[in-house]
């Protein structure tokens, strides 16, 4: 059979900067949608639903009744949800829910000396916006990561926005709606792309929609485009492109497995990224028969043979796992799975995934619905600087600083030199004024 994974071979590994280049992201020229996503945004200032409308017109060809989404439809939507999808829904609400729960750090204190301490207390933001994108992926768990996330973190206000669908009346996806209500989120709104973004950031009085904190949530171009240009205004989440999973593995993994876990996350698009890194030919072999036959079979053999095909895609051969960690951290993957002997040996030398699978009982699909963990997850190398969401993603550490007179004492004549070195003698008398009064005397 043909290999269907194209073949590097990196039994000697060479610079990290080279490394980077040998597995290629597909380009997406967000830059270029900028001024097409500031003009939609500017419209939605000016002209509110109006606008919205006239985007989902244009954009989802057809025009909402409403922009806001009334609740009996929500209620509606999760009434007809298939009961065995309901309970998975409830399930995987539930484990991703203890997930976000652990990630909220505990108040912390540091103590400075007698008197002196400082307290890190983890606010949440008030009002956050989430964006779940229409088309061709509907993903109801992707709902539950960003929603859930925010609950964890204390968010008191939700509101969702999701594209019109024609085939739907005019409204979201009801697998979005049912998700919505089994998560109690009551504010949701029939509005999509950039428009969409914009309308969260900077609120649409007339209809009720008060701007938000954070916007967050995958999406394409436009939405990307968007993002950046709110970014002044809100906090936004990483920019979402094609899945990736990079799987590390020796020859004691089960290639059968191996092959099933690339394929998985190869049915997202015909962009997602599919890389083996092994240091044993044999497995390498088998897997890409496994693969082969798995590719054909699959229901959307098309786009899964596209992803795995593209020049993203590959089976990377190394001299050892050292060398297989080293791969890994230079392409920086969304998803990362480590089926090895030793996984704790390999997981110690890996820096940079955006979340990392251990052993043969953990495939990436299993986050993805119910693992407990967030799906949602930096791509394109940004798990080199940023997290994948979750309750950190709703929080800011505020400093609570408390100093009794005794405190101050100690660090007066530092605060002292430094604001008169800094030609500011009014910091300086902010200090010197609890020691002495007006006059000079002694307080
Ligand atoms: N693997 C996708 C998330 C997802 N999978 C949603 C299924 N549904 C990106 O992490
Ligand atoms: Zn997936």
């Amino acid at each position: 059979m043909e290999p269907v994974l194209r073949r590097i071979d990196l039994t000697t590994l060479p610079a990290e900067q080279e490394l980077r280049a040998l597995l290629p992201r597909p380009a997406v020229d967000v830059a270029a949608s900028l001024p097409a996503a500031t003009e939609l945004i500017d419209a939605v200032r000016e002209r509110g639903a109006e606008a919205l409308l006239e985007q989902a017109e244009r954009f989802d060809g057809v025009r909402p009744d409403a922009i806001r989404v009334g609740v009996e439809v929500l209620t509606d939507a999760l009434a007809s949800l298939d009961a065995s999808v309901r309970s998975a829904l409830e399930a995987a609400i539930e484990r991703v829910r203890v997930g976000s729960t652990a990630q909220v750090p505990p108040p912390m204190i540091a103590h400075l000396g007698e008197g002196a301490e400082i307290e890190l207390r983890w606010q949440p933001v008030d009002r956050v916006g989430l964006y779940v994108p229409g088309g061709k992926a509907v993903y109801p768990s992707s709902v539950i990561m960003n929603v859930v996330a925010a609950q964890a973190a204390g968010v008191a206000s939700i509101a969702v926005a999701s594209p019109a669908q024609a085939e739907h009346g005019g409204l979201p996806h009801p697998a979005i709606l049912a998700a919505c209500a089994l998560l109690g989120v009551d504010e949701v709104y029939a509005m999509g792309g950039a428009g969409a973004i914009g309308a969260l950031a900077h609120g649409v009085p007339a209809i009720g929609l008060a701007p938000v904190d954070v916007v967050t949530g995958p999406g394409n171009v436009f939405v990307a485009a968007a993002k950046r240009v709110v970014a002044g205004t809100v906090r936004v989440d990483a920019e979402a492109g094609p899945t990736e999973i990079l799987v590390i593995a020796d020859d004691s993994a089960d290639a059968e497995l191996v092959a099933a876990d690339l394929v998985s996350q190869a049915e997202h698009d015909e962009l997602a990224a599919a890389v083996l890194v092994t240091d044993s030919v044999e497995l390498a072999d088998r897997v890409d028969a496994s693969v082969a036959r798995r590719a054909a079979e699959t229901p959307a053999a098309a786009r899964v043979s596209a992803a795995l095909a593209g020049e993203q895609s590959a089976i990377v051969l190394v001299a050892d796992l050292p060398a297989a960690a080293a791969v890994s951290d230079a392409y920086a993957p969304e998803h990362l799975e480590i089926v090895t002997r030793d996984d704790d040996a390999v997981l110690a030398r890996v820096r940079h995934a955006g979340a990392i699978f251990l052993g043969p009982h953990t495939p990436v699909s299993l986050g993805d619905y119910a693992a407990g963990s967030n799906h949602v997850l930096p791509t394109g190398g940004q798990a080199r600087r940023v997290a994948g969401l979750g309750a950190a993603t709703f929080l800011r550490p505020q400093q609570v600083v408390r100093y009794d007179r005794a405190a101050l004492a100690e660090v007066r004549e530092h605060v002292m030199a430094l604001a008169a070195a800094e030609g500011l003698p009014a910091h300086g008398e902010a200090i010197e004024a609890r020691f002495t009064d007006a006059s000079g005397e002694v307080r």
